[in-house]
Parts: structure tokens; C-alpha cells; sequence
């Protein structure tokens, strides 16, 4: 089959771009709106200047570090006119923008990320060739801006790459945490935590604006008495929002959107050491000060002690956005009925939702609306996205800290609750059950405030993040309110950004696939359907294969270099990196290893094709169980090393400080993706697309967007297994994992090897609390209902993999069928059914 000529590739895969220095080189500057920069040549511009001009450093001794902050500072500088103009066309045409609040962006590194969406990938490489630096070792100069906790996190950071590159007039507001998610290193297969300290050096791409400023009035102040602070209750006092604006650059440079972060700072009477307990938290906020709000993430568990500081980092959040947000609709503006046709809200969770009562209140007590107007408002402007259908993950937060800190904000919420609460009888007659199901208050002991609800009832739109998800969310988890209002829920499936988890982490890949179609998938992703002629394309499976083959290789290096460890890249690359978590079954995939590793023991001479199993994901600090598994996948990885009899034919390997960056590395790498979590848990995952789209196969459960991968590519190219959503509900009642225990021999083998102690011969004993939840306890998560068919799907993968033309076959009909996945097609459906905004060209 004929491939398209070179001209059409990617322009960020051509050879011959412009020489920095050249002609064009000042042709693509001028693109960028950069004129000739003063300095010994526009060449100096790229790199030298920065260090000589802004740090006082000869370049000849710069180190790594300086080096890439410099670069990176020039790669600001080249875009830096072009923010402005984006700037300026959306003041000047006053258009409809959107602001996505989300308390995490894990963002991950961005100087290749904006270089590539520059379309100045040749020129870097250039330009760092010329000065003899190593381009990769510069770009790992980058710490990881990991200010999220996993997917939700990582979702956001897609958004606003996918709105930048659409042309969206669209910001990003969330917090400037000091610290982000915990680096996570293992000792004597424990997982230990530290402080990610990433903004230890100076961050290049961010730009504080102290006159941006906004105040934030809470309703209590602090004391300092008998060694210790104490809330002094009705003495309102004050918070400083200071902004951080980072560059968001949509692919091809057009537009270059804003992520603005807050960072707190206070009056030194303040202090948050009341609210930091807990063993993590605890550890950094002793040495809080005033102006600590903003200094840590807290990572996704809610059984986490001290929460009152993630409170106050919600509402300074929500404070300091909304401030931002009308502050400038009344530049612009005169009527503020106009604000659901300026600004629309998206609240990515319940996390940012106390938004709800803080535009009300500012409605009602700054620009003096009536109840009713601002009410309306509120609703029309705000949207909600729910990410979790766990009842226990749903937020609730102590009515006696809306008090202390809060009140008007209580009073405000105690009204929409009253009017509810009336239409709630009045619309149902004698249902008091409805009534205490929807109320805003769960009247328990300690009451509380249920932040689910009051972002459904405050806005106009609920989204689930998959299509089982949202069914699920409205059927069960919210079903009162949704049999309400109706109109306002709707699925919007999640995607992935192309241009990072393709374009930039499979560079290999991406060049096989614009040679085949051209490079117009970069920007429309559905155009990867035209690979599907090319699946059984002898030579297109050929390519395919070396690019798989070619990334292994280069992941091998790298584990090598940074962990020692070494794994064969002509094995099975069979992988599950996620967050640690009992409904994602890590647990069951140790089991099936365990299987495979007990039939090899029992029959040494079975033929396997080799595997190599990859970990990686890390545990809520406080999650005992999670940090458990970790331990336990560990000692298996160990005790395989130290057996001679599947030595060679498996490995297990738990990969540390899973990060944005380790999954670029990783999933290019990968040729299983493993998606087991229970059916009816995982409200959608994205890691599932990112796999996909770069060829690796999924075995997975029918659940979250794994199910909608499944009908783009046609259950026959996927391996499914397991219990559907349905099955789990039904069997709850009557399920027992003894059954399976006592009469599936592989399942009692397996287990039994674990009690036994075989895996923790010197800490005996130490995984007693695995029995405990998959027997004892009557295992929740069903692993041992799904091992047997998991195991079966296994091994049709493997047969599979014995024939590599098929295995290309599928892995190619499988990345044709992953358009739909592409975070572009998610944000064009919240932009056309959700915020009605609608591109705005840069001029
Ligand atoms: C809440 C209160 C206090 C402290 C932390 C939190 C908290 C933080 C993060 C609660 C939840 C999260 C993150 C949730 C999350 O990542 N959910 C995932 O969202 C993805 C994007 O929609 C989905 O693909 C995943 O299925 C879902 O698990």
C-alpha cells in the first residue's frame, strides 16, 4: 500500500526546518510574533542570553539544570507575544469563556510539551545540538509538575490542551501547591513517602502577578494562647490570593491559553497548625506558617485525619477563582444578567462546588440581586462533573466548620436547602424519605453538608465521565435529584490529549502513522480510522511491530539507568499502572500471576511465552491495605527472581514514583493493558485510551470507557472478561469467595501459597489481612468470581502473541478505533451541549 510522501508528515518530524540563525528560522519567529532579539544574533536568543542577562551565569559553566531553565525561559520568550495577543482578542471581543476550577492539574513537564506544540521540535533539537547539549538529558532536567493525585488530575491537564489547541477561550484555575503528589520510594518492598518538593529551583514557565491580588474574608481568626493556636469565632479576618499564570499552548501555536494557580499568603496572625494531623500532612505542617494554605496536595483518601486545611484550600480556591472571574465580566460588562453569557463554570468534582454559595452570596450581597435573579445566575453560569459513584467518596463537609469559618456561606446554603426542601414536598407529596435523601444536610450526629447535592441543584448541568458511569450516577447514586431535574444530566465521555500520550511519548509510532495517512490525526483524531486499510498491510505490520519493539528497547534502557533493573524487551510487555486501590484488583492480577507461577512449578517444562508483569501506582498514605498490596507485589516480583524454575519465563516488576512522565515512558512501551477493576467501579479511566491508542491490547472488565473501547473496536479485538455491572448487583447478596476457594483448585493454590507464607518467608504472617479481605471478609471487589475468566483471557492473549501479524493486526485495528478517545471530541461536547462557547481565532 502506498504511504504518503514525507512532505505530509508531521511538520514536526521533518528533517530539514529552518537552521536557528537562518532566514526561515526568523520566518518562524516572526510567526510567534518575535522579532529579531537583540543580543549577539538571533541564535544567542534560544539559550545563552538567559543565563548571561537573568542569572548572572557564564553559559560555558552552566549547570544541566541552569541549562534547561534558560531554554525553556526562551522558549517563553518566543511564545510570550503570542499569550498577549490571546489575551487581547478575548478582552477586545468580550466572547463567552470557559473556567475550569479543579483542585488538581497534574500537568507533568512542559518544556518538549510546548516545543512541540510549537511546532519547533527540529529547531530545539538544533539548536541544543549546536550548543553540545544533550536535548533528553535537558529535558529531564524538568521536575514533574505533579499537582494532582491520578486521573482526575491528568483530565483537567488534557482539557486545557485540547481547549488551547480548539481555540477555546478558556482558563484553568487551580492552586500552587509548594508541595505536590508525595514521591513515592520503596524500602524492604514498603512503600515510603516524601515531600515532592518541585519548586525547589525556580520554575521557568510561571509568572507571578502580585498587583492580580484578590482578598479572601473568612469568618474566624487565630490565637496564639497557652502554646497553641485557637480559633476565635465571629472575628472575620482576612487571606491574600496571590496569582501564578503558567502558558497553556494549543498544538500549532495559535492560541496560547492561561492556567492561573493561587498561592495564599496572610497576615501573620494566622496559622493552620489547628487543621494538619495525620501522619503525612502532619510530618510538613509542623513547620506551617501563616502562609501555608497552599503548601501541599492532599492525596485522594478520605479516611485522612486533618482535613479541615483541604476545606479552607476549597474554599480559598473557589474565593479567589470567582473574585478573578467577575472582576473581569465587570470590565466588560454593565448588566449582570449578562454573566451566564460571559462565563461558564465547569467544577471538575465536588472539590471546587462551595462555588455554589460563593457566587450566590456574591450576587445577593455584592452586586444586590434579588434572591431569585441571583439564584437563576448561579445556576445558568455553573456546571458539575461527577468522577466517583463510591457513596463513601461522595464530600461532606462538618457543619460546624461552614460555621467557624464560613457562616454567611452556611446561612446561603441553609436557604437553598429550605426552598429545595419545599419543592421536594410539594412536587412529592408524604415522601419524607426523599426528602432526608435530597436534603443538603445529612442529619447525623455531627451534620454535614453534602457537597454532591448542592452542585447538582446549583447548576444548570451534571455530567458522568462515561456512558455506564453516568447511567449508573443517575439510576443509583444521585437518583432523587435526577429524577427531579432531569434535563440537567448528561454523559460526557473522558479522552486523552493526542498530542502528549502520541505525538510527543511515541514518536516512533506517530512517524509510521502520518507516512501511512498524513498528519492531519494530530489535530482530528477520528482521522486514525483511515489506518484501519492498513491492519493487514504487511509492511504497515512490519512498522508497527519495530516501533513497538523500538520503545520496549528504549524503556529497558532507561529502567536500567535509573533503577538497575533489568527486564528482557522480547518479552511480553504486560503492565497495570494506576493509583493503588482495592476496586482497580491489583490483587487480582498478582492472583493470575501467582496462577501461572504455581502451573510452571508444577510443570516445568509448559511452554510460555515469556512475560514481564509492570506495577506501578501509588497508595494513599494512609490506605493500609493499598500499602499492603504494594508490599505484597514486591515480595511476589522477589520471590520469582529467586526461583530458577519460571526465572526467565516471568518477571514481576513494581516500577516506583509512577508520575506523568514515567506513563510517557511506559505506555509506548506496553503491549497489555491491563483494566480490571470491578465492574461498576472505575467511572471511567483514561490510562485504558492511552494504551489503546498506542497498540497496546486491553484485557479488561466491561466497565468505565473500557466498555465504549470495546464497541468502537469490536469486542472481538479486545479481551474481555469477568462479571458485568449487572452481575455484581445481582450476586452481592448471595456471593461467597469460599465457593470459589473450595472448588477452583488454580484459585485454593494460589491463595494458599499466600498464606502459607512462600512470599514472606521472613516476615511470616505479614499478609494475613489478604486473607482478611479475600475470605474472610467475603472479598467486596470479587476478585475471586473474575480470576478464573481473567485467566482464560490471559491465555488467549497469549496465543494470540505466538502469531505476530495477528497481534499486529488487532493492535493496529485497535489504535485505528481510538479516535473517539481523544479529549478534542470530550471538550467539543461541553463547549456545544454544556458552555455554548465557540472558538475564538486569535487576531
Ligand atoms: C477529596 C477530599 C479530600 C482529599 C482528597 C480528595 C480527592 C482527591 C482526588 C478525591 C478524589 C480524587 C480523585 C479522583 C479521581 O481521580 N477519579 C478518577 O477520575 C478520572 C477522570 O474522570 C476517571 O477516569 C477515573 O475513573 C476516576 O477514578
Amino acid at each position: 500500500m502506498n504511504r504518503k510522501s514525507t512532505i505530509e508528515v508531521a511538520s514536526s518530524e521533518v528533517e530539514s526546518l529552518p537552521r536557528p540563525g537562518s532566514a526561515e528560522m526568523a520566518m518562524v519567529l516572526r510567526q510567534y510574533g518575535c522579532g529579531p532579539i537583540p543580543f549577539v544574533g538571533t541564535e544567542n536568543a534560544f539559550y545563552e542570553r538567559h543565563l548571561l542577562f537573568d542569572r548572572a551565569i557564564n553559559p560555558q559553566v552552566a549547570t544541566a539544570h541552569e541549562r534547561f531553565e534558560a531554554f525553556s525561559r526562551s522558549v517563553r520568550d518566543i511564545l510570550a507575544q503570542r499569550w498577549v495577543s490571546t489575551k487581547e482578542t478575548y478582552e477586545k471581543t468580550n466572547a463567552k469563556r470557559v473556567y475550569y476550577l479543579s483542585l488538581e492539574f497534574l500537568i507533568g513537564r512542559s518544556l518538549a510539551n510546548n516545543v512541540s506544540n510549537l511546532l519547533l521540535d527540529p529547531v530545539a533539537r538544533h539548536s541544543a545540538k549546536t550548543k553540545g547539549v544533550d536535548w533528553l538529558e535537558l529535558l529531564d532536567q524538568e521536575p514533574d509538575a505533579g499537582l494532582g493525585n491520578g486521573g482526575l488530575g491528568r483530565l483537567a491537564a488534557c482539557f486545557l490542551d485540547s481547549m488551547a489547541t480548539m481555540q477555546l477561550p478558556a482558563t484553568g484555575y487551580g492552586l500552587r501547591y509548594e508541595y505536590g503528589m508525595f514521591k513515592q520510594s520503596i524500602a524492604n518492598g514498603w512503600q515510603q513517602e516524601d515531600p515532592d518538593n518541585w519548586l525547589r529551583d525556580v520554575d521557568p514557565w510561571e509568572i507571578a502577578r502580585p498587583h492580580e491580588r484578590v482578598e479572601v474574608r473568612i469568618g474566624c481568626s487565630f490565637e496564639w494562647r497557652g502554646g497553641n493556636f485557637h480559633v476565635v469565632r465571629n472575628q472575620p479576618s482576612t487571606l491574600i490570593g496571590i496569582p501564578y499564570d503558567r502558558p497553556v499552548v494549543g498544538y500549532g501555536g495559535k492560541t496560547i491559553n492561561t492556567l492561573r494557580l493561587w498561592a495564599a499568603s496572610a497576615p501573620d496572625s494566622f496559622n493552620f497548625q489547628e487543621f494538619g494531623t495525620g501522619d503525612f500532612i502532619g510530618a510538613l505542617s509542623e513547620t506551617l506558617e501563616a502562609e501555608s494554605l497552599t503548601r501541599v496536595l492532599y492525596p485522594d483518601d478520605s479516611t485522612t485525619a486533618g482535613q479541615g486545611l483541604r476545606f479552607l484550600q476549597e474554599y480559598f480556591l473557589v474565593a479567589c477563582s470567582l473574585a478573578d472571574i467577575v472582576r473581569r465580566f465587570r470590565r466588560h460588562n454593565t448588566d449582570w444578567n449578562d454573566l451566564p453569557e460571559k462565563a461558564a463554570i465547569q467544577l471538575n468534582d465536588t472539590h471546587p462546588s462551595m462555588a455554589v454559595a460563593e457566587l450566590l452570596r456574591i450576587l445577593l450581597d455584592d452586586a444586590c440581586l434579588g434572591w431569585d435573579d441571583a439564584w437563576e445566575l448561579t445556576k445558568k453560569t455553573l456546571a458539575y462533573t461527577n468522577h466517583t459513584l463510591l457513596p463513601e467518596a461522595l464530600e461532606k463537609w462538618p457543619v460546624a466548620w461552614f460555621e467557624i469559618l464560613l457562616p454567611r456561606h452556611l446561612e446561603i446554603i441553609y436557604e437553598i436547602n429550605r426552598r429545595l426542601l419545599d419543592e421536594v414536598r410539594f412536587r412529592f407529596p408524604g415522601d419524607e424519605g426523599r426528602v432526608q435523601r435530597v436534603s443538603l444536610v445529612e442529619e447525623v450526629s455531627a451534620r454535614k453538608i453534602r457537597m454532591a447535592n448542592l452542585a447538582i441543584v446549583g447548576s444548570h448541568s451534571t455530567n458522568g465521565v462515561a456512558a455506564v458511569h453516568s447511567k449508573l450516577l443517575r439510576m443509583l447514586t444521585v437518583k432523587d435529584l435526577a429524577e427531579m431535574y432531569p434535563e440537567r444530566f448528561s454523559n460526557k465521555t473522558n479522552g486523552v490529549t493526542p498530542r502528549r500520550w502520541l505525538l510527543q511519548a511515541n514518536p516512533a509510532l506517530s512517524r509510521e502513522i502520518s507516512q501511512a495517512i498524513g498528519n492531519g490525526w494530530i489535530t482530528d483524531l477520528s482521522q486514525l480510522r483511515e489506518l484501519r486499510r492498513y491492519a493487514k498491510d504487511g509492511s504497515f505490520c512490519e512498522a508497527f511491530l519495530a516501533s513497538k519493539r523500538e520503545a520496549k528497547a528504549q524503556f529497558a534502557d532507561w529502567l536500567k539507568a535509573t533503577t538497575g533493573q533489568i527486564v528482557d524487551p522480547d518479552t511480553i510487555f504486560d503492565c497495570q499502572v494506576k493509583r493503588i486501590h482495592e476496586y482497580k484488583r491489583q490483587l487480582l492480577n498478582a492472583l493470575r500471576i501467582i496462577v501461572v507461577y504455581n502451573r510452571l512449578r508444577s510443570n516445568p517444562s509448559r511452554d510460555i511465552i515469556p512475560r514481564t508483569f509492570f506495577f506501578a501506582g501509588k497508595a494513599a498514605p494512609a490506605y493500609h491495605l493499598a500499602k499492603l498490596i504494594i508490599k505484597f507485589i514486591n515480595n511476589l516480583a522477589a520471590t520469582i527472581d529467586a526461583d530458577p524454575v519460571v526465572r526467565g519465563r516471568l518477571k514481576v516488576v513494581f516500577v516506583p514514583e509512577y508520575n506523568v512522565s514515567l506513563a510517557e515512558r511506559l505506555v509506548p512501551a506496553s503491549d497489555v493493558s491491563n483494566q480490571i477493576s470491578t465492574a461498576g467501579y472505575e467511572a471511567s479511566g483514561t490510562s485504558n485510551m492511552k494504551f489503546m491508542m498506542n497498540g497496546a491490547l486491553t484485557v479488561g472488565t466491561r466497565d468505565g470507557a473500557t466498555i465504549e473501547m470495546a464497541e468502537e473496536a469490536g469486542e472481538e479485538n479486545l479481551f474481555l472478561f469477568g462479571l458485568t455491572v449487572e452481575q455484581v448487583e445481582n450476586s452481592r447478596a448471595w456471593y461467597s469467595p469460599y465457593w470459589h476457594y473450595e472448588n477452583e483448585p488454580e484459585i485454593r493454590g494460589a491463595l494458599n501459597l499466600i498464606f502459607s507464607d512462600h512470599f514472606s518467608p521472613n516476615e511470616p504472617g505479614v499478609f494475613a489481612p489478604l486473607r482478611d479481605t479475600l475470605l474472610t471478609q467475603g472479598d467486596h471487589y470479587m476478585h475471586l468470581a473474575d480470576l478464573t475468566s481473567y485467566c482464560r483471557a490471559q491465555e488467549r492473549l497469549g496465543d494470540l502473541y505466538a502469531d505476530p501479524q495477528a497481534w499486529a493486526h488487532k493492535a493496529i485495528l485497535n489504535i485505528a478505533c481510538s479516535g473517539k478517545f481523544s479529549s478534542d471530541r470530550t471538550i467539543a461536547e461541553y463547549a456545544s451541549e454544556i458552555w455554548k462557547v465557540k472558538p475564538c481565532p486569535v487576531q
